[in-house]
């Protein structure tokens, strides 16, 4: 048994998230999450709201609220949304906490007397048509290094340079459009990262077997230019994390606030921190996963992110917590994601284009889009969504193969021999076959999911229902019946619990459904089948049961019309 540390990219506070970021990071956390439990392993998922910096700012005077009270009501919103897609965190927390205050001030006084921060004074990009200066992201303008028009004066999100405004060419206000921009003085902390430099890399370079999208995007930061620059970790803003340490302000620095990207990864362990407050544990509890001095050193930190996010979570996270000095917990897998597209497109918060967590949830439960985002994860290259694609893979893997095969077979039982498991009769060498093909496409299933490979894992699930399914076809219980009874019982018997094991293999893509069949199935056994002739015939002869429900209802080429023309956008 191991102990595994996951944590997904934390969503923005400032508004409801789309299946194309849902799918790029919490979705697939919570599979591997879901898979390395039922596995027997000790796991801590961990996510949060990432509440700070100006989207929270803008987005709350937008609702006409204040900021605190607005994010607090978009946490309950996306917190509930987190369970209807049953997203299985051991703690949802809030980058706004009490704990992450501390630990942003820790992490920056520590790297303060080490050397890593330094006050510069800096220009600063103040709009006079706004009234304001203009935080980083509210600038827009043409990326330098790729030369994409609409890059903002944080990250280019077209090749995901880190950037700073002033290297944006023709710059502009994204509040107004004005570009009546003038550059004024003030001063900032910067953190030294360039001195971290040789440390970050020889860390990159010990990790094995990270996915190239990974560090390919690490090393590029690394050794493009001139090199990994030193960035500015405070913002001028009223809400975020205070530029003070045990209650005293840092000279120069009042008024202003750490930027939102250097504590929102330090959420990743105030959360977890969060998850021991919340269930009154002590501080040892989160701390044996965070710190190698005491527990952490056998903890595997995986994290889950889209591609735009690898920088921070390559380059400035680990040099917050390197250059701490202390023995943090440093990550040992990345699992990052390319985009999700929308029909032939972007999906587009602003314009309201796609499909929205809220929205999904309103058409359809949970699994039936767990089941798509998942089969369709944006790993190698970007995916795409269309209405199309979406009802072929519910109605033929969902509704056709699983759940026509959890219908079919308890229905025929209940007709036939009642509503318990049926006695009688004995398997032969077709049945000996299916446990054999079975077993070997369970381990391949089981490797990719260890991997974290997910379209594999989900093509692996659905070839094991298709093998069912096939047995089914041939063994033909119901003809069978008519002549040797006896045969149809043992077939029957096999088939039911077939749908227990593909309950519990299930269960990490499709949690909903899985768990409605073991109610029906009146059955709590999850343990996974390791030996799979013995997990067919968990279920043994009298066990009763009752027919579930329609487990997965098909798309009409309707629905599909109509959702079609919903989601086209203008939300
Ligand atoms: N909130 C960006 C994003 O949602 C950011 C992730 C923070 S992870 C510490 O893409
Ligand atoms: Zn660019």
């Amino acid at each position: 048994m191991a102990r595994i540390l996951i944590t997904s990219a934390l969503p923005y506070i400032n508004g409801i998230k789309h299946l194309g970021n849902l799918v790029g990071s919490q979705l697939p956390a919570d599979l591997y999450a879901r898979y390395m439990r039922v596995r027997g392993h000790e796991v801590m998922f961990i996510c949060a709201t990432d509440e700070h910096g100006t989207p929270a700012e803008i987005a709350a005077a937008k609702a006409g609220q204040p900021v605190a009270e607005y994010c607090a009501e978009m946490y309950g919103v996306q917190a509930e949304l987190a369970r209807g897609f049953g997203l299985s965190f051991d703690h949802f927390g809030r980058s706004s906490s009490a704990r992450n205050h501390a630990l942003t001030q820790h992490f920056a006084k520590r790297l303060g007397e080490a050397g890593l921060i330094e006050q510069v004074s800096e220009k600063q990009v103040y709009s006079h048509t706004d009234g304001r200066f203009l935080p980083d992201r509210y600038i827009e303008g043409t990326c330098p290094n790729c030369g994409y028009e609409r890059a903002r004066g944080d990250q280019c999100e077209n090749c995901t340079m880190q950037l700073t405004p002033l290297e944006l060419i023709e710059p502009r206000s994204t509040i107004s459009g004005a570009t009546d921009l003038e550059v004024r003085e003030t001063h900032h902390l910067h953190l030294r990262q360039s001195k971290l430099r040789d440390t970050l890399d020889q860390w990159i370079d010990s990790q094995r077997g990270w996915p190239v999208l990974t560090t390919s995007i690490a090393k590029k930061w690394l050794h493009d230019g001139d090199g990994l620059q030193d960035r500015g970790i405070t913002r001028d803003l009223d809400w975020g994390v205070r530029v003070q340490f045990d209650g005293a302000p840092w000279g120069g620095m009042e008024g202003k606030v750490f930027y939102v990207w250097f504590d929102a990864p330090i959420e990743y362990i105030a959360a977890t921190a969060e998850w021991a407050d919340a269930h009154s544990k002590d501080e040892a509890a989160w701390r044996r996963w965070w710190r190698t001095d005491e527990g952490a050193e056998d903890v595997r930190y995986v994290q889950f992110m889209g591609k735009d996010n690898v920088p921070f979570h390559t380059l400035s996270f680990p040099a917050t917590l390197i250059g701490s000095g202390e023995p943090w917990k440093m990550v040992d897998y990345i699992k990052s994601f390319n985009y999700l597209n929308y029909d032939g497109g972007q999906f587009s918060t602003s314009l309201g284009r796609g499909v929205f967590m809220d929205q999904a949830l309103e058409i359809l439960p949970g699994d039936y889009w767990r089941w798509w985002l998942l089969s369709h994860a944006p790993e190698n290259s970007d995916a795409e969504f269309t209405w199309e694609n979406f009802q072929a893979s519910v109605n033929k893997d969902l509704a056709d193969v699983l759940g026509n095969l959890v219908s079919r077979v308890t229905k025929f039982c209940r007709s036939k021999f009642g509503e318990a498991v049926p006695e009688g009769g004995a398997t032969g060498p077709r049945e000996a076959q299916l446990v054999e093909n079975i077993t070997r496409r369970l381990r391949a299933y089981e490797t990719h999911m260890e991997a974290m490979e997910v379209r594999k894992s989900a093509t692996e699930l659905r070839a094991l229902w298709v093998l069912g399914n096939e047995y089914l076809q041939e063994a033909a219980p119901w003809s069978s019946f008519k002549t040797d009874p006896e045969q149809a019982a043992a077939q029957i018997r096999l088939a039911l619990n077939l749908i227990r094991f593909y309950a519990v293999i299930s269960q990490p893509f499709i949690p909903a459904a899985s768990a409605r069949i073991m109610a029906d199935l009146g059955c709590d056994d999850w343990s996974w089948p390791e030996d799979v002739a013995a997990a067919l015939a968990l279920l043994p002869a009298g066990h009763g049961f009752t027919v579930p429900e329609v487990l997965f209802a098909k798309i009409s080429d309707d629905q599909r019309l109509d959702w079609e023309s919903r989601f086209a956008g203008s939300r």
